[in-house]
């Protein structure tokens, strides 16, 4: 780990591809693989949500037909020859000057021209290329010595929202494990929650698969019922519910709010921003919930931050819809109390210099931050790498089976045996 003897080979980008793969969903993907003078490579996968906030980068698809219109030829061209032509014989190593040329050369607000998708992919792999040329893996090239932290986990139990058709209003019901007293401990106990859940669900007769991210589908009658499954799983797996392991939610409340009214379909209510409130008020009481991403919705910042100081202190308040990883939008939301924390997903934002400066206004503005995954994924890690390399105390991946999760969940496994002793479990610090 001694930086000084790290040889470093030739950094000047010789080529770049973009091909076609599948993500998780079955969909069509963009991969962009860059090759230096070196000899070093790098590749990365654009991953792909289903709950997108209004102010995200947006992926080029190529419309028509085929594949639901969500094709990526369009895209994937852009990168063979815009993009490729743009970043030959630039160094792959300055990231900062690659994704401004990389914005520069789209020229629109949200990526639109090039693609969202070409545009994060691409991205990403000069920063695999770069830190192959230096032999390291992502993470220390990106953080150096001062990268071992190791993120809480954030782990899917149900799926729900726009990864179950709509089966409840609640996006994601996960749990995070405050009284871990490492990764691989969270990953033991998460296991251990998320087999008693199946366990429970099998007995019910309500067994019907996974959701998108591998989440028990949710085949329950209303919303709370599902809180109170899993407090029961927690129970059941041996866990102190709160202590040990916690409840965390993504309720993606755009998806069901707009112009200040919840339309929870499940529930067979319509409530303004205020009965909302109220009604996860008394789910905070009810059970064990130390984290709350989205109570409301993109459109309602007042009721988000209404609701922030309503439980400050005692629960996590994180925006992902409502600052699509925007270091301008949490820097807004951050001076108007609305949430406490943000999600950072790399492709909200486009490409990882952005990314990273909207992780930075979280921290400037005393806001945690968790680095997530999207709904449609693939076997990149690449997320993995960033959560440590940059220091990032929370980590979502989406639920404990299909590989496209696991493979997130195993980097990290890795990382935090390669640091060793030096590696610090973020655990329950990152709470309120
Ligand atoms: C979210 C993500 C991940 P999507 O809302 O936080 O769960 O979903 O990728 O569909 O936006
Ligand atoms: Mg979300």
């Amino acid at each position: 780990m001694e930086e000084g003897i790290v040889e470093v080979s030739d950094t000047t980008i010789a080529a770049v591809k973009g091909r076609r793969v599948w993500d998780s969903r079955g969909r069509p993907t963009v991969e962009a693989e860059i090759e230096l003078a070196g000899g070093a490579r790098g590749r990365a996968i654009s991953p792909a949500g289903a709950s997108m906030g209004a102010g995200e980068a947006v992926d080029r698809r190529d419309g028509g037909s085929a594949f639901g219109g969500l094709g990526v030829t369009l895209a994937m061209n852009a990168v063979n020859s815009e993009i490729a032509g743009a970043l030959r014989g630039r160094d792959a190593a300055d990231q900062h000057a690659i994704d401004k040329r990389l914005i520069a050369l789209d020229g629109t607000p949200n990526k639109a021209r090039l693609g969202g998708n070409a545009i994060i992919a691409v991205s990403m792999a000069a920063a695999h290329a770069a830190a192959a040329a230096r032999g390291l893996p992502l993470w220390q090239h990106l953080g150096g010595d001062a990268a071992k932290t190791i993120p809480l986990p954030e782990i899917q139990i149900f799926g729900g929202g726009a990864h179950a058709g709509g089966r409840l209003d609640v996006q994601d019901f996960m749990v995070i494990c405050p009284g871990a007293r490492s990764f691989a401990q969270a990953l033991d106990w998460t296991a251990e929650v998320y087999r008693a859940a199946g366990a429970l669900m099998k007995d019910e007769g309500r067994l019907r698969g996974v959701a998108d991210e591998g989440g028990y589908w949710p085949e329950f009658d209303g919303n709370e019922q599902a809180l109170a499954m899993l407090l029961r799983a927690i129970e059941r797996a041996g866990y102190a519910p709160g202590e040990q392991v916690a409840i965390s939610l993504d309720i993606a409340a755009s998806q069901f709010g707009k112009r200040g009214r919840y339309r929870l379909a499940r529930d067979r209510r319509d409530l303004d921003s205020d009965a909302w409130g109220e009604v996860l008020l008394r789910w905070i009481e009810r059970y064990p919930i130390r984290m709350i991403e989205d109570p409301m919705a993109e459109d309602d910042p007042e009721g988000f931050a209404h609701f922030t100081s309503a439980v400050k202190g005692r629960v996590q308040v994180v925006a992902d819809d409502l600052v699509v990883t925007s270091a301008q939008r949490i820097a807004d939301m951050a001076r108007r109390g609305a949430g406490d924390a943000a999600l950072i997903k790399p492709n909200q934002a486009g490409t990882l210099t952005e990314a990273k400066a909207a992780l930075d206004a979280a921290r400037d503005a005393g806001w945690g931050a968790i680095v997530s995954a999207r709904s449609g994924e693939s076997e990149d890690v690449t997320i993995a790498h960033l959560a440590v390399g940059w220091g990032v105390g929370q980590f979502k991946v989406g639920s404990f089976t299909r590989s496209e999760r696991m493979a997130k969940w195993n980097e990290m496994l890795r990382i935090e045996e390669a640091l060793g002793a030096r590696a610090k479990f973020a655990g329950k610090n990152v709470l309120p």
